[in-house]
């Protein structure tokens, strides 16, 4: 139980509402977590991989109906509609509160409740928030004790502190006709019904540490981001911290554990976090970074030796898979792991590659953070990393250039909420499609994105010495449709020639839409990409870029009075500087 009577009341509440048969305080111990596992291998919600292979390792499979994040599903309630914005869906507090009622009443019969303190970041880090959910899915206790700092010491620091979000989960009957991730800002508070999945159902991370930390960072004067962060250290031991956006399945996680090519003799890659970043300004006025996630919930298709050998290493003990096919020697599996043959899809049917892939696209790995070969102890530092550089990057085929940089915060500003991606896998619907995605935030933004970028400008008035901001996108294709660069460890390249521009050592030639670098300064010895390609990749078409503006300033109008009129004057430059 806990001394904290606002949580003791919330507890004795939910469970009136819920009628579970048990209810379990987590401790986070390893013993706790032994008895979850025997628990699920017995009902079939985990079960054992080759233990001689992988130790400690078990796959779940999902409901085949819930295999990603619902954002038609997903609803942020605020008392008034506009300050959710155009990038919500949005319900009245009132109403979405009396339907979770209905949903939750009862639901938890014959369940037991688990109580789960949790805290995101550093336990002792003043950038850390903690939060408690209420869960009757033992999956999600097992995820959130590798995905947070779950358990007793959370607890003393709620106890502590007397703080924290109110988080509310029940798998329901996995009915996708009875399901809802509502978010009440306002209130701190998450209720999440109907869907076991990662991102709906372990409310730390996007559901905290995004949507509801992004409300709260606004008025508390800090960022909540999509991003990963990443030390960067050159042969002479020094490390550059880059925080990084990119839409959701883009490759975060690959970025953030790179393996430098062979000509990077020397240097070193330590991962800080994969997906999400809480920054705030520090004395010395730099922006200081501490990932608030313990763990990696990451996608399984595409890992694979050459494309993130650090996370197939951290993934070989120890570790949860969600929807990824078996091996005749019960190894999981996953397109582009290695040459086996997988003989059992996600959904435990025999594989046949006519019927589909073995596993699900948005299949998934959880892991500890510490199991990465590279991972860094910075992550566990109290006030965080130093950022030396932002950079936003979509998934583009076309027209937008290998790495540019803003010409200042504000134009970095428009940058960012310019960003645009091809949509993937991670959310329920058509993959392909071009959208824009402000700072990789359009699912995640707790409220309305015009005053998420008045938050962002404000910084030149919070921090004197604010980190540049780069966009790069490494998914530029040919005319065949190839992709033209080579991108994962090589993208080590374009991280070098950001470090090396923020030093002074390079320069960049100023464009209407940022600063380009010179081709020769980006280093691609043994690569084959050749010059011509080089200089594709890093061409300004001023008609395309033109286009691209009043694309933009469409989507930028659609959020009407309350979009800062800074945003349209930097919008504006550009396109003025691209008619000269
Ligand atoms: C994720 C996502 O799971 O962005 O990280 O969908
Ligand atoms: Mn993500």
């Amino acid at each position: 139980m806990t001394s904290n009577a606002i949580l003791k009341q919330w507890i004795n509440e939910v469970s009136e509402l819920t009628q579970p048969e048990n209810i379990h305080w987590c401790t986070g111990s390893d013993e706790e977590n032994r008895q979850l596992i025997d628990g699920m291998l017995e009902t079939g919600e985990f079960i054992e991989l080759n233990q001689q292979t992988n130790p400690g390792c078990y796959l779940h499979r999902s409901d085949p109906s819930d295999v990603a994040r619902v954002e038609h599903l997903t609803f942020i309630c605020t008392s008034k509609k506009e300050d959710a914005g155009p990038n919500n869906l949005w319900m009245d507090p009132d109403e979405a509160k009396a339907r979770m009622r209905d949903l939750f009443e009862g639901c938890m019969q014959g369940r037991t409740l688990y109580v789960i303190p949790y805290c995101m970041g550093p336990i002792d880090s003043p950038l850390s928030r903690c939060g408690v959910e209420i869960t009757d899915s033992p999956y999600v206790v097992a995820n959130m004790r590798l995905m947070t700092r779950m358990g007793s010491d959370a607890l003393a620091r709620i106890e502590r502190e007397g703080m924290f979000i109110k988080g509310l989960h029940s798998i329901g009957e996995l009915d996708p006709e009875r399901r809802f991730i509502m978010h009440f800002p306002e209130d701190l508070m998450i209720q999440s019904f109907g869907s076991g999945y990662g991102g709906n159902a372990l409310l730390g991370k996007k559901c905290h540490a995004l949507r509801i930390a992004s409300y709260q960072a606004r008025t508390e004067g800090w960022l909540a981001e999509h991003m990963l962060i990443v030390g960067i250290e050159n042969p002479q031991g020094e490390t550059h911290y880059i925080a990084g956006a990119f839409p959701s399945a883009c490759g975060k996680t690959n970025l953030a554990m790179l393996i430098p090519p062979a000509e990077y003799e020397g240097w070193k890659v330590w991962t800080v976090g994969d997906d999400i970043c809480w920054m705030q300004p520090g004395e010395d006025g730099r922006l200081w970074a501490i990932n608030p996630e313990a763990g990696f919930f990451g996608v399984a298709p595409g890992t694979g030796a050459s494309t993130n050998p650090n996370a197939l290493e951290s993934v070989k003990s120890n570790s949860i898979f969600t929807n990824v096919g078996v091996t005749a020697d019960n190894q999981p599996w996953w397109e582009g792991k290695d040459d086996d043959v997988p003989v059992t899809d996600w959904r435990g049917k025999p594989y046949d590659p006519e019927v589909g892939p073995a596993a699900h696209p948005n299949s998934r790995f959880t892991v500890s953070m510490k199991k990465c070969p590279s991972y860094s102890d910075k992550a566990e530092a109290k006030f965080g990393v130093p950022i030396s550089a932002i950079v936003f990057g979509g998934r583009r085929e076309r027209l937008v250039p290998l790495v540019m940089k803003s010409k200042s915060w504000e134009h970095g500003v428009l940058l960012g909420a310019s960003m645009a991606s091809e949509t993937t896998a991670a959310n329920i619907g058509a993959v392909g499609v071009v959208r824009r995605d402000p700072m990789a935030m359009k699912p995640f933004c707790g409220y309305n994105f015009a005053d998420y970028w008045a938050h962002w400008l404000s910084f030149t008035d919070r921090a004197s010495n604010l980190p540049p901001i780069f966009h790069v996108n490494w998914f530029r294709k040919d005319g065949e449709g190839k992709f033209m660069w080579p991108g994962f460890g090589d993208n080590m390249r374009v991280l070098e020639w950001i470090i090396s521009h923020i030093k002074g050592e390079v320069d960049s030639t100023p464009t209407a839409i940022g600063g380009m670098p010179n081709a020769s300064d980006i280093n691609t010895s043994g690569l084959d990409t050749d010059d011509a390609t080089m200089n594709a990749l890093l061409e300004v078409d001023p008609q395309a870029w033109l286009d691209e503006s009043e694309q933009i300033r469409e989507y930028l109008e659609g959020y009407g009075d309350r979009l800062p009129d800074q945003m349209i004057a930097e919008l504006d430059k550009v396109v003025a500087d691209l008619k000269t």
